[in-house]
């Protein structure tokens, strides 16, 4: 039967030190895990995808909708954030897909992992009097509906990625601070929201994710994250892949307001006993599985 973590190359996967590096500052950067040719076919898609978009509700897999946060209309000059592509895309899906990065995953998680949601990301050239942003969160703080503190990230950079354009940058370690849950994606006042890091009493260091193409950066759920503007004359173009471990469970939880948590999947995945299935497998495929990942690692040693 062929699994999701078959035919691995393992000289991709992660050493144990990396792992254990990852535990330690929050974050990991893969070695090249896709070609020239799998990220010009996500461009070329995902551009076919936009041109599309010319209303905020689209039609998903399960006859649910959902209201994107980003649509011709929002405009050209505005940070893009296009959730469920994968589900559209079959580009995009083949990232997703592709059994290394699951595989990834499963070491970094220490479980099997199926899809949570993704988020196609593009940020257009910025002047510095409108910059284009992302500020500094976590995404636990947007998933407290998630029994997992386990949760992570695939960030999938289309191109080359350094701080010109905009990388991804991690807060080392911040993932072990005692309040991270900041909810700031839309927000570009990255200075203004560092004020507000409760550290713990530990020193605020950053690093920004330089990656060459075909490189991913993977971080956990709870690592405070964002990116300065896209300073120059191309697109800053990327896919994150929110993965959860199988072990995932919806969960009650309030947030600081008080309020019930909700995520839209509640609202799009099946029910079981009432309650939203996060393994559903048209939205939450399963995408690494832990024994064949550490099999792989254990024949390559
Ligand atoms: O694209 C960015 O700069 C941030 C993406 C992000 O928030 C994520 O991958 O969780």
């Amino acid at each position: 039967m062929t699994t999701p973590t078959a035919k691995l190359d393992t000289d991709l996967l992660p050493t144990e030190e990396e792992v254990e590096q990852y535990r330690r500052c929050g974050w990991y950067i893969s070695r090249s895990l896709f070609s020239d040719g799998e990220l010009d076919a996500a461009i070329e898609a995902s551009e076919r995808y936009y041109a599309t978009l010319d209303k905020q509700q689209i039609d998903l897999p399960n006859g649910g909708t959902y209201q994107l946060a980003w649509w011709q209309d929002v405009g050209l000059d505005q940070l893009r954030k296009n959730d469920y592509s994968t589900l559209l895309v079959p580009e995009l899906d083949a990232l997703l897909k592709k059994p290394i990065l699951g595989a990834i995953g499963a070491l970094l998680a220490e479980d099997d992992v199926r899809l949570w949601h993704d988020q196609l990301l593009y940020k257009p050239p910025s002047s510095p009097e409108a910059p284009q942003a992302v500020g500094w969160h976590t995404d636990f703080g947007y998933w407290r509906t998630c029994s997992s503190p386990q949760m992570l990230t695939a960030w999938i950079p289309f191109t080359d990625m350094d701080e010109s354009i905009g990388t991804i940058s991690f807060v080392d370690g911040s993932h072990e601070w005692p309040q991270n849950n900041h909810l700031n994606f839309f927000s570009s006042d990255l200075e203004g929201l560092e004020k507000q890091f409760n550290t713990g009493g530990a020193p605020v260091s950053k690093t920004p994710a330089v990656m060459k193409r075909g490189q991913v950066s993977f971080h956990n759920c709870r690592t405070i994250h964002g990116s300065a503007a896209n300073y120059t004359d191309q697109p800053r173009r990327s896919i994150a892949l929110h993965l959860q471990p199988g072990a995932n469970r919806h969960v009650e939880r309030r947030n600081d307001n008080g309020d019930l948590a909700q995520h839209s999947n509640d609202h799009l995945v099946r029910k079981v006993d009432d309650q939203p299935d996060y393994a559903d497998p048209t939205f939450c495929p399963r995408v690494g599985i832990l024994d064949d990942a550490r099999r792989a690692r254990e024949e390559a040693a």
